[in-house]
């Protein structure tokens, strides 16, 4: 998980373990936590291993190795701050890289409404060609798409770095 600081990636990350919101930090560094994941279509289980990468900058030349090597690349942004959406360009290498990982672009916070229109993030997604989901992780909207989403990103992920 890569995106600005502030935009949710720990909140997201914890829905996804606890399936609750629960107040965060900053992140210092990464967190890394495991989880098992099973695909409901195959029945197949994933151990899984999430880096929720802490969104200042300088830490970012920690990240890119670790992002190229990984199967799945959420790319976050907060829907109520453009430029977080604008700052998620400096990943553009490393999705346009046929042997990296497979992406997803991911507008949290989606219960303070778009502050720009939902058009903006579908161009960016299609310039990518890469899917899109808005969501949020307070209240939990969109929440199960995502993790459908997310299980198919896996899978393509996976399937890419055999
Ligand atoms: N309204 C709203 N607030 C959110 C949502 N998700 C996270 N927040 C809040 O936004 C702030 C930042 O959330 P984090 O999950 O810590 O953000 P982060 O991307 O991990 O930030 P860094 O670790 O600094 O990179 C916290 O105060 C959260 O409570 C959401 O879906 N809606
Ligand atoms: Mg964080």
């Amino acid at each position: 998980m890569v995106g600005a600081g502030g935009v949710g990636k720990t909140a997201i990350a914890t829905r996804i373990l606890t399936g609750k919101y629960l107040e965060t930090k900053m992140t210092v560094g990464l967190n890394i936590q495991s989880w098992i994941m099973t695909d409901s279509e195959t029945g197949q289980t994933y151990k899984t291993a999430t880096f929720d990468l802490g969104g200042q900058t300088r830490f970012k030349f920690l990240h890119r190795s670790m992002v190229s090597g990984s199967h799945v690349m959420l790319l976050v942004f907060d829907v109520s701050r453009y430029e977080s959406l604008i700052e998620l360009e400096d990943w553009s290498d490393i999705i346009f890289n046929d042997d990296g990982p497979a992406c997803l672009l991911v507008g949290n916070k989606l219960d303070l409404g778009l502050s720009f229109a939902e058009d903006e993030v579908k161009a960016r997604a299609e310039e990518l060609n890469i899917p899109y989901i808005l969501l949020s992780a307070k209240t939990g909207e969109n929440f199960d798409q995502f993790q459908s989403i997310l299980i198919e990103r896996i899978r393509n992920g996976m399937s890419r770095k055999k």
